[in-house]
């Protein structure tokens, strides 16, 4: 029997059990509570209570071989650094720029009170795309005027080659793309994740730091019928190095005689020559002969767009009824990826243009930049040449587009981070959009340092050679090199010393 003071509810009721159940927790006994909670946190590994969390075997990953030296710059506290990793473009004053027509399109989009933040469709803002293709492949373009050709709004110039990458995954019997050797660095990753197995053709031939034509057509006529080739439409990321219009005419001539399907990667369009037309050329070549392509576009580099991940993928088809069923596939594509696109960028995209003056205002902007990246070619190639840097490095402004290729190896571009601040990508890549009239002879400096510090390691070696040393003499000598050894750390001068000491 229970006393009339005993207020510990009865079992019978829902409202009594969970009473008791309060009750157990504020008075825990010792026997079956604490039991009773272990077991229930077992059984949610989830819980704040557990002690292992359930992704502690998730190992650490590698930062990406790019955008990781953006986050190691930012580590950096000197006042000297200079990042030339990334291709961003910065003012002579070393500033991010957004562009005046830019700015200009973000206030009408303010100023309009019409304007709604409703969801866009699944493919993007409809002038956008229009007005986008045109810009690619030419107002005139017959492709447009016969509605063969589809193009959807993505995001920028990595979303529109991904989705254009799980497309023909889906929808094309070729499951391989050739991408050239070496290339931007997530395109091996992009593709593969897409659903493609990729392989590579040769592009780069390091010693004449040129174009391997020849290696290039070699590949393309071995590769499967059919086979996807991923081309870069210009400003080739990392090289530089683009094919004379003769030879895109024979690579063409090649890819359409082999069925192969072309897939620009256009993410540089007006920043190689500084006309927009002229960088579209290679791509208006492919068009023109009534085949089929793909063209991923980017905003990013051309219109300062970067954060705005604003870019287009339009896919070329022989008719205008391929060309419908084909977009169908496309928003099969998007709408479980990202569902719809987003409509800020794309918007100031469109409202530039849409107007005739702002679009011309544009084109002065995009020149200006890329006549700056120019300048700055001349001026570190003859930074280098007033410092007798030995090499020939005439490929500064031979290259063309956002980067050089240096041919600085990861040794070298690690002494000159460690030594000078300047940060940029392992493989000797450098962002010349990066660079200022005001940071050249800083990275002239380092580039001189690097190359010419091996030198003098490897002369000291080889002089000391047959020169009858005394032990003392030997010891310092040793110690100077291990000391300049710790310095520029290149393996392969360390063993040409210690061979020739001993
Ligand atoms: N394709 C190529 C050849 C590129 O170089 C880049 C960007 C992209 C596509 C993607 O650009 P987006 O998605 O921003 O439009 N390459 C940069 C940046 C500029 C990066 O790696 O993301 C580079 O430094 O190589």
């Amino acid at each position: 029997m229970r006393s009339q003071t005993d207020h510990t509810p009865s079992v019978g009721s829902v409202t009594d059990r969970r009473l008791s159940c309060l009750l157990r927790h504020l008075h825990p006994s010792p026997s079956s509570s604490a039991m009773e909670s272990d077991r229930t946190i077992s059984a949610l590994p989830t819980s704040s209570f557990g002690s292992d969390s359930v992704f502690a075997h998730v190992v650490q990953g590698p930062e990406d071989a790019i955008l990781g030296v953006t986050v190691a710059f930012n580590k950096d506290p000197s006042p000297i650094k200079l990042n030339l990793g990334v291709g961003a473009y910065r003012t002579e004053e070393g500033k991010p720029l957004v562009l005046n027509v830019v700015r200009k399109a973000e206030q009408l989009l303010v100023n309009d009170k019409s304007r709604v933040k409703e969801y866009l469709p699944i493919v993007g803002l409809a002038d956008f795309n229009k007005l986008s293709a045109k810009v690619i492949f030419g107002a005139d373009s017959p492709a447009i005027q016969e509605n063969r050709v589809t193009t959807v709004q993505c995001l920028s110039g990595t979303g529109s080659l991904r989705v254009g990458g799980e497309f023909l995954a889906r929808n094309y019997p070729q499951r391989t793309i050739y991408i050239p050797q070496p290339t931007w660095g997530n395109h091996a990753k992009l593709f593969p994740l897409a659903g493609l197995s990729v392989k590579t053709y040769r592009y780069y031939d390091p010693p004449t730091r040129g174009l391997n034509f020849q290696g290039l057509l070699e590949d393309l006529s071995s590769a499967p019928l059919g086979a996807i080739v991923l081309l870069h439409a210009c400003a080739h990321n990392p090289t530089g190095v683009d094919p004379t219009i003769e030879q895109w005419e024979q690579i063409r001539q090649l890819m359409r005689s082999k069925g192969l399907l072309p897939f620009f990667d256009s993410a540089y369009q007006g920043f190689a020559s500084g006309s927009l037309d002229a960088d579209a050329q290679p791509v208006r070549m492919f068009v023109a002969d009534g085949g089929e392509c793909l063209v991923a576009q980017s905003y990013a580099k051309n219109m300062g767009l970067y954060g705005e991940r604003v870019g287009a993928l339009s896919i070329v088809c022989k008719s205008a009824d391929v060309a419908i069923r084909v977009e169908s596939q496309l928003k099969l594509v998007i709408r479980p990826m990202y569902s719809n696109p987003p409509i800020h960028g794309a918007s100031i995209v469109a409202t530039i243009l849409k107007d005739r003056n702002m679009f011309d205002e544009w084109t002065v902007e995009l020149k200006a930049m890329a006549d700056r990246i120019i300048s700055m070619r001349q001026q570190l190639f003859e930074a280098l040449r007033a410092r007798g840097t030995p090499g020939d490095w005439s490929h500064i402004i031979k290259q063309i587009g956002m980067f050089t290729f240096t041919g600085l190896n990861s040794e070298q571009v690690a002494f000159m981070t460690r030594e000078y601040h300047i940060y940029m990508t392992s493989d000797g890549r450098i962002s010349m959009a990066g660079l200022s009239s005001k940071t050249v002879p800083h990275l002239a400096d380092a580039i001189h340092a690097a190359v010419t510090g091996h030198l003098i390691a490897i002369k000291i070696a080889m002089s000391s050679n047959g020169i009858g040393l005394k032990l003392k003499q030997y010891y310092k000598l040793l110690l100077l090199l291990l000391l300049m050894e710790s310095t520029f750390q290149d393996p392969s001068t360390c063993r040409v010393t210690i061979l020739r000491l001993q």
